[in-house]
């Protein structure tokens, strides 16, 4: 760096003072925090997404402002690589770092060294692209200038503001830019509203039957920037049955007793809908749009639900998909290897179908980041988490062989099968999950299949669980292995876990340090609702005597 470079950078970051008595972490999904602390931590990671831009060959970065489904005061920021994933793991500790770092002269220390380290050329020999998004919480427009300025602060980096969108339409966009594909959001609603349309018309049909046989489908968007968006797909298909609401502009708040996170943890409807719903095929986004579950409201009892969570969602496109590789690869030479990635709050039931259907299971930690990695290692990587998060990833071979089957095939049956896994990989975000595209893709199948909410959600029925979370002295004491499935550290404390589940039919138990709260938590699950809390409510006292604040 030279001097001017130098002296450029500390005027900036003199501008953006850290907050006092405060130690952030990138942890699973990037920094969040209350917005009003936030502006530093933007700041810098302005500067930390030009210079892995730099360290990339300029290939365009992604830096999205959200707080995805916590409250509309929390904001936080999130880093999308060149491919559209998130950012690389190597790169949190200085994400860390530098976001900690006391006062300007540290923080350009930081800096230089890291550039030292990693071979950024900071010379202008590169131009740095970096694409900006938020979501609709207020804080939003004032962190984007933040994250500007430390874009500006590195010399030669030019940021690209797209304003309000989707988390992963960022991701998209980013990913699109970078192979070079149309990347603006008008063809990413097209490569939605296109790829679907051709799903709806490869449905083999019986004479007088039309699009709408599975009625009508309630979405709700947390109050979110999914309302607006949503609202614009259904624009380019008005032929799909569908009624927004928490759209954000009737006044409702941001993630307040709505959204997908609402609707999973507390297994109720969100507000704006109720009694006249019911039997109505309803789903709930989250606040940045990218995370969906499904569910129908229950007649006559307090707003509960039938919960079609990301396991069901998961189960669904896997049935979807194998059945179309059973048209293609019977008797050829190459097999797709297909892989779906669960974490350990899968329900058990889904991880029992899902082999039971033939299909590979495998686990990682909880968060995104572990189970888009996993799923990259096959032709066919279909992951998600309980929560709603997931997509479906193909590989180039993969999709290669597709075209190649699509142009060559004379089998009408088998160019179908090829024809709807082509139009599944473009409806499908590739690049991280998306509640607009697993919507589309879950509406699609329902109709290809002729089935209504209710037969997908009898595909199995959910073993009864439990979440509690247990405030602990340091939750990094915790130490856990196999997929978080089993406590390492402290000592022991598995053994007693182990003794515990072993009470209980079809018992499984887990403990692990959350990524995102101080708190340990504890999932269960077991034959009856009782069982699975009463072993949770053990677990939990278990947690609290080895890590409790009484040390
Ligand atoms: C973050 C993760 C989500 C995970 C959750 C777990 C991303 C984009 N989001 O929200 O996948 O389920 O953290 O939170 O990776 P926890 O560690 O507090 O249980
Ligand atoms: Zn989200």
């Amino acid at each position: 760096m030279n001097d001017q470079q130098r002296s450029m950078l500390l005027q900036s970051a003199s501008q953006f003072p850290p907050p006092q008595g405060i130690k952030l972490s990138y942890g699973t999904a990037g920094f969040r925090a209350d917005a009003s602390i936030l502006q530093s931590t933007v700041f810098r990671i302005g500067i930390l997404a030009a210079l892995r831009s730099l360290k990339t060959d300029g290939a365009v970065i992604g830096l999205m402002i959200t707080a995805s489904h916590n409250k509309v005061s929390d904001n936080g920021v999130k880093i999308a690589d060149p491919s559209g994933g998130m950012l690389t793991q190597d790169w949190e500790p200085f994400a860390d770092s530098i976001a900690n770092a006391p006062d300007p002269e540290s923080l350009v220390r930081l800096i230089e060294e890291f550039a030292k380290k990693e071979n950024i050329p900071l010379d202008r020999s590169k131009v740095a692209s970096v694409f900006l998004g938020r979501d609709t919480r207020p804080s939003g427009e004032s962190l984007v200038e933040a994250a500007k300025q430390g874009i500006g602060s590195v010399i030669g980096a030019v940021a690209t503001d797209l304003g309000i969108v989707t988390t992963p339409q960022l991701h998209w966009m980013v990913r699109a830019r970078n192979k070079n594909i149309r990347g603006s959001e008008i063809d990413y609603f097209d490569q939605l509203a296109t790829s679907f349309r051709c799903l709806i018309d490869l449905i083999p049909k019986k004479s007088g039957e039309n699009d709408h046989t599975i009625g009508k489908l309630i979405v709700d968007c947390s109050n979110g920037v999914g309302g607006e968006k949503l609202q614009l797909l259904k624009e380019k298909l008005n032929w799909l049955d569908l009624e927004i609401r928490n759209s954000g502009k009737e006044g409702g708040i941001l993630n307040e007793g709505v959204g997908a996170d609402y609707v999973q943890k507390e297994k109720v409807s969100p507000q704006g809908l109720g009694p006249s719903d019911v039997g109505v095929r309803c789903a709930s986004l989250d606040g940045d749009a990218d995370r969906i579950v499904y569910f129908t409201i229950i007649p006559n009892v307090n707003n509960k639900i039938n919960l079609i969570d990301g396991d069901k969602m998961l189960s669904l496109f896997a049935l979807f998909i194998k059945e179309q590789l059973n048209i293609l690869t019977d008797k050829t030479e190459y097999q797709p290897r297909v892989g779906v990635v669960q974490t350990g709050y899968a329900n058990g039931a889904s991880t029992k179908y899902l082999t039971e259907l033939g299909l590979q299971v495998i686990f990682t930690p909880t968060g995104v980041k572990y189970l888009h990695g996993k799923a990259e290692e096959y032709d066919i990587g279909i992951y998600f988490e309980a929560n709603g998060h997931g997509t479906v990833l193909f590989s180039d071979k993969f999709l290669t062989w597709l075209e190649d089957i699509k142009s060559t095939e004379k089998s009408l049956n088998k160019q179908n099968a090829a024809k709807r896994l082509c139009a599944v990989s473009k409806v499908v975000n590739q690049a991280v999950g998306d509640a607009l595209s697993g919507l589309l893709l879950v509406e699609a199948i329902l109709q290809h299949m002729g089935w209504s909410v209710d037969k997908w959600n009898e595909l199995y029925s959910d073993l009864p669980s439990r979440q509690l979370k247990v405030k602990v002295a340091d939750r990094t004491a915790l130490v856990t292995t196999n997929a978080e499935t089993c406590a390492e550290k402290p000592p022991g404390i598995q053994d007693a876990i182990n003794a515990l589940t072993a009470k209980y039919n079809q018992g499984r138990c887990f403990v692990r340090p959350s990524g995102t709260e101080d708190v340990v938590r504890v999932y269960a699950e077991a034959d009856t609702q009782v069982a699975a809390d009463e072993l949770a409510t053990s677990v939990a006292k278990v947690v609290d005597q080895f890590l409790g604040f009484h040390l």
